[in-house]
């Protein structure tokens, strides 16, 4: 049964106008971009339907078949002999190229290519030893800069000023001036690394001082990451296949397990990492179900009960719900005890507090803006995102990141996660506001609670230009302070900060044009194909 009584007063806090009691087929219109689907009550009066509204989202464009056919378990036993092999005597010619550096620039150098190239994280050691030796001055880092490092800032403005005109007198397309172009649409400290690496690879390739042992390692290890990260695929595609929520969901809920995988690379690529990235899968299908259920699905009352019952993390209070709510909150539940139960066998740990917190966290988020839309209300731009940087959901996956990734679980980390430390802040908050450059327009016709952009309309009467400008100078201000976070002391491994890092990155590279979460074809289909499908050709030959 799907419709349940609604005491009367609710109807005038619906935006259905029309929901007086109407016949199925009144219910049954169209109103702007969104399709309201009436779940007609197969009981008679008096229970009303609820017209359901759907968000009109595509399908998708990846079916399960398409992850099972990538690269066999043939190949993977191919690659771990052979190119592992391979491999181990690039990295000792890579590892002697260290030794032999000399001097600050030819140290600094190889450290960026090494790092550009997408190979550093198996030369941590090595490029410490080679910084420690190097007195720093910032040179050409202005995007690491802190908050009230002005000289930074005019590097920055004076650097960015002479690119320009560069790029205006350099019309004709070269090598250099394409990375110019590449670095003042995006500066490197914002990108997300993997797509950087595969598109530095190309860019390495063609220049006349590249180093052909570096330029072959670099390949090889691309395609092995890749290898791992299809594998990666497979592993949630199976579990999301099994789930099916996808299917229940679909008349309203963005069904997205390829996109909502891309994300964990974005994250974390590292292949050590395979079971973080593996779990948080799961964690972000639910997230983009669930936004889905409160933003599109449910009814106030409805949420209520929901957002209840995941507080009290008890099946009993969800017994009153549309079976469709059901399954969401048993999906939920299910997977998180799943990880739960992983984590305290394999750790020793108990995450379930931490996890069942923060899914409670962005359920009363998501609840204050359901509360706001179905009442109108229109929130400051301060209150807004007092609440906005809870509702987008990086608390919950940099928790979920936390234990997935660390092996000493500590109590003072843990203690950080009561309030979420700044570090967890400044990424939520720049996912946030990436999120809502990308999706506010499409959300506002579909019909929801003034985002950032709109709020700070309302505050202070700018236009949607000017406003679009100021959360832009926001998401500036944030990353100066997260950098702050990141060289500040803290009870986090290197793994977990440099993963915050990477959802914010990431959240700038699915929204640089537009909804690349919800619509899944554009540039997202594009990244898709680049980052787990192509695998580098031209890889020196098999003996
Ligand atoms: C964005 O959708 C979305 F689904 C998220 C949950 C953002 C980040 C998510 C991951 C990694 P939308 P809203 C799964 O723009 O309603 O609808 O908060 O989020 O603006
Ligand atoms: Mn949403
Ligand atoms: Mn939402
Ligand atoms: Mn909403
Ligand atoms: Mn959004």
């Amino acid at each position: 049964m799907e419709g349940i009584a609604l005491p009367h007063h609710m109807f005038s806090l619906c935006p259905f106008k029309l929901m007086q009691p109407a016949t199925t087929s009144q219910l049954l219109h169209k109103k702007s971009r969104s399709t309201y689907i009436v779940h007609a009550s197969l009981a008679s009066s008096p229970v009303v339907p609820i017209p359901r509204r759907s968000g009109n989202y595509q399908p998708t464009i990846w079916n399960h078949d398409f992850a099972q056919s990538l690269k066999s378990d043939t190949n993977m036993v191919i690659i771990e002999k052979v190119y592992t092999k391979m491999a181990e005597k690039h990295r000792d010619e890579v590892r002697a190229m260290f030794d032999k550096a000399v001097g600050t620039l030819s140290k600094l150098e190889l450290i960026d290519v090494v790092q550009r190239i997408g190979v550093a994280y198996h030369f941590e050691k090595e490029i410490k030893s080679a910084l420690d030796t190097i007195t720093f001055n910032e040179e050409g880092a202005s995007f690491l800069a802190l908050e009230g490092e002005e000289i930074l800032d005019e590097a920055q403005d004076f650097t960015r000023r002479h690119l320009k005109e560069f790029i205006k007198e350099n019309v004709n397309p070269s090598l250099l001036s394409k990375q110019v172009r590449h670095a003042l649409e995006l500066p490197l400290h914002w990108r997300m690394a993997r797509l950087e690496t595969r598109w530095f690879i190309d860019v390495y390739e063609k220049k006349k001082d590249m180093n052909q042992q570096l330029l072959e390692f670099a390949k090889l290890d691309f395609n092995m990451v890749q290898a791992t990260h299809q594998e990666d695929l497979k592993y949630a595609s199976r579990w999301w296949r099994e789930l099916k929520l996808g299917e229940i969901t679909m008349s309203f809920a963005r069904d997205r397990l390829v996109e909502n995988f891309l994300w964990t690379i974005g994250v974390i690529y590292e292949p050590q990492f395979a079971y973080c990235r593996r779990q948080l899968a799961k964690i972000n299908c639910l997230i983009t179900t669930i936004d889905d259920v409160y933003d599109v699905y449910g009814s106030l009352k409805e949420l209520e009960l929901f957002t209840d019952a995941v507080e009290r993390w008890d099946i009993k209070r969800v017994e009153k719900l549309p079976r469709c709510m059901k399954i969401c909150f048993l999906a939920l539940y299910n997977t998180t005890n799943q990880m739960v139960y992983d984590i305290l066998r394999e750790q020793g740990v108990d995450m379930s507090p931490y996890l069942k917190k923060a899914w409670a966290d962005l359920c009363k988020a998501y609840l204050v803006e359901a509360e706001w839309y179905y009442n109108g209300y229109k929130p400051t731009l301060e209150e807004y995102l007092n609440n906005a940087w809870i509702s987008i959901s990086a608390p919950l996956i940099l928790v979920g990141v936390y234990f997935f990734v660390t092996r000493n679980i500590t109590k003072e980390a843990l203690d950080e996660f009561e309030n979420y430390t700044d570090l967890i802040r400044c990424s939520s908050m720049i996912v946030r506001l990436a999120d809502d450059i990308g999706t506010s327009k499409d959300e506002l016709e579909r019909g929801d609670v003034p985002k950032s952009i709109q709020c700070y309309m309302h505050d202070t009467g700018a236009s949607e230009e000017t406003a679009r400008e100021h959360i832009q100078e926001l998401i500036g201000k944030t990353w100066k302070k997260m950098n702050k976070e990141c060289i500040a002391y803290s009870p986090f491994p290197q793994s977990f900060i440099s993963a915050a890092l990477g959802l914010a990155r990431m959240a700038q590279c699915m929204y640089q044009y537009g909804d690349g979460h919800g619509a899944p074809d554009r540039e997202t289909k594009d990244r898709v194909n680049t980052l787990l499908i192509e695998s580098i050709q031209n890889v020196e030959e098999l003996d």
